[in-house]
Parts: C-alpha cells; sequence; structure tokens
C-alpha cells in the first residue's frame, strides 16, 4: 500500500494506491458527512486527473470514509455561501462540480467502481451513477432528498437517473424524496449488487481484479462503446463499434492472438466460461 507524498492529497478527499493497483479514492469529510463543498469538487477532479495517468492504477473506487458515501451537495458552502455572488461565480462553482462528478468520470480512461458505504443523496448519485459499476452495502441510506429542503434535483441527476433505473422507481423517489436501503438499490439496478456491510471491500476488491485480469484496452473500448453508441444511429454506431474494436487490437495485439490461440490451438481454456492466462508481468 503507497501513501506516500507522490499521491494526490487535498483536505477533503483522500487517496490510497493498494496492492492490487486499485486506487482508494474518498471523500473526506466525515464530519459533514462527505458532502460536496467547492473545494472536494475541485480536489476530485485533481485527484481522478492525476490517477487517470497514474501507471500503478488499473482501477479507481470512488467511496466515503466514516458512515457516509456522500450527503449531496453542501448546503453550506455550494449553496448558501455562493448565493448574492455574481452569476458568474454560481456558473464556475457549479462547473468545478459537474468537470468530475460526470464529465471526468463518464470518460475515465479506466475502469471505476462506485463503493456506497453509506449516505447517499441528492448530488452524490451524479458520480454514483458516473460510475461504471457500482456495489453497495445493504444499510446504505439512498435519497432524492432535493424536493424535502425545497428545491428540484439539479445538476444531471435526474439525467442520469433515466439511464439508470426504471422511469416509475425515478419518479416516485425523486417526487417523494423517501430514503431506501443498498438492498432496494440493487433491486431497482441503481447499483450491481448490495452486500451485507462487513463483506463490502472484499467484493469490491474482488470485482475490481477481475477487471485488472483482462486487457485494459479491451476494457476500455468496451466501456466507451457501451457509453457512446446507445445515443448514436445504428450506421453510426457500426463504425464506431468497429472503429473501437479494431483500435483495442491496434492498441493490445497480444490479448487477441493469446485469445485465439489458447482456445483453438493449445485448447487451455473455453472463454465462454473465463479468460486466457497472462504470461507473469
Ligand atoms: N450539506 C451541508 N452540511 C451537511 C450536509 C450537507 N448536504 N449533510 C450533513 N451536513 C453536516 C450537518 O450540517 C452537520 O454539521 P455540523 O456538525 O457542523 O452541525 C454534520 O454534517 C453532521 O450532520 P448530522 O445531520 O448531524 O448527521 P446525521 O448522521 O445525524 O445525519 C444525514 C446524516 C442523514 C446525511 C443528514 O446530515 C442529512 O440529512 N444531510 C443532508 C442530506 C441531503 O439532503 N443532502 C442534499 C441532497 S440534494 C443536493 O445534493 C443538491
Ligand atoms: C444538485 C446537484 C448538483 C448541483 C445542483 O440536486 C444540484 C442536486 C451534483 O451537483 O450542482
Amino acid at each position: 500500500m503507497s501513501t506516500e507524498s507522490d499521491l494526490p492529497q487535498g483536505e477533503t478527499i483522500r487517496v490510497e494506491i493498494d496492492d492490487n493497483r486499485i486506487a482508494w479514492l474518498y471523500f473526506d469529510r466525515p464530519e459533514k458527512r462527505n458532502a460536496m463543498n467547492p473545494t472536494l469538487n475541485r480536489e476530485m477532479f485533481a485527484a481522478l486527473d492525476a490517477l487517470e495517468d497514474d501507471d500503478r492504477v488499473a482501477v479507481v473506487v470512488l467511496t466515503g470514509t466514516g458512515d457516509s458515501f456522500s450527503a449531496g451537495m453542501d448546503l453550506k458552502e455550494y449553496f448558501r455561501e455562493t448565493d448574492g455572488k455574481p452569476r458568474s461565480v454560481q456558473h464556475r462553482v457549479r462547473g468545478e462540480g459537474t468537470n468530475w462528478q460526470y464529465r471526468k468520470l463518464l470518460n475515465y480512461a479506466k475502469p471505476t467502481i462506485a463503493m456506497v458505504n453509506g449516505w447517499c443523496f441528492g448530488g452524490a448519485f451524479v458520480p454514483l451513477v458516473s460510475c461504471d459499476l457500482a456495489l453497495a452495502s445493504e444499510d446504505a441510506t439512498f435519497g432524492l432528498s432535493e424536493v424535502n429542503w425545497g428545491v428540484t434535483p439539479g445538476n444531471l441527476v435526474t439525467r442520469a437517473l433515466a439511464e439508470t433505473i426504471p422511469t416509475r422507481d425515478a419518479m416516485f423517489y425523486i417526487m417523494t424524496g423517501q430514503h431506501f436501503d443498498g438492498q432496494k438499490a440493487a433491486d431497482m439496478r441503481l447499483v450491481n449488487e448490495a452486500v451485507p456491510a462487513d463483506q463490502l471491500r472484499q467484493r469490491t476488491i474482488d470485482l475490481a481484479l477481475q477487471l485488472t485480469s483482462l486487457s485494459q484496452w479491451v476494457v476500455r473500448g468496451a466501456k466507451m462503446g457501451f457509453r457512446h453508441s446507445r445515443l448514436m444511429s445504428w450506421e453510426a454506431a457500426e463504425d464506431y463499434l468497429y472503429a473501437k474494436h479494431d483500435q483495442a487490437i491496434l492498441f493490445d495485439k497480444d490479448a487477441r492472438e493469446q485469445g485465439m490461440t489458447q482456445f483453438l490451438d493449445d485448447k487451455t481454456y473455453r472463454p465462454g466460461l473465463g479468460t486466457y492466462a497472462t504470461s507473469a508481468e
């Protein structure tokens, strides 16, 4: 585990890189339930930017310290303290949020996993949905609490939900502000799985290791292909998805070679049931 000074750092975030090439990126304002203030938004962007280029890192896990994932936007520092400032300030503050909450994360060059360890409200749904995969503790608490304090969901909260969960569930929780637990979040596919709190970290590591066992170029191409092609015409998608397919072969020729050779010639594995063996790095 490296915790040296060459890791991205900040007052409101924490980063660890472990021996499995997993970067653990924490919301780290436990005394404020990891609410996102402007400082946190800037530090998250900088940390994600640094980890994207860091060869020690193959997967990023986004989670929170203490008993919270994130309590959403900071009502004091993000909203109240920007009230009355020039519109341009509000615009900049909002942009610093969206820069990492979806723009950076949606296009992130490495696989990302949200590990929802506790409270997850409002604005926290944007980075949650923007991560490629999500696991939650069964006893985590989620809510679109905006209506409870007198606003509609802002940023991409609603758009991200429309991308992820069924309309009936989205409408119910957006309109009522009722909270729900991790098991319910898994039932409506907001997260991939909910597991007991004491198994959450190990399950996340297992999932991350599955991703790191595959060609990173192939995983990246597969992810971007799904993200972008759904908004394209079939014609554009055909061209784009073949471009991603051929790009992955170009960037990692060995993966496909080994994949075919070990199945067709060596008969040492079956791709339907698992991946080929990589030579020791
Ligand atoms: N913004 C600003 N401060 C917050 C936030 C937030 N979103 N969430 C928690 N805090 C602060 C509290 O003001 C309190 O600060 P203080 O100690 O200086 O008084 C501290 O964090 C602890 O909060 P408590 O409410 O005492 O913690 P508790 O564990 O009892 O409850 C819970 C946790 C349920 C998360 C509660 O804090 C809460 O409801 N927070 C707001 C959740 C929310 O609606 N977020 C906004 C979503 S909408 C959007 O993001 C746009
Ligand atoms: C919300 C979230 C935001 C924001 C404004 O409704 C409102 C939540 C994630 O950022 O900028």
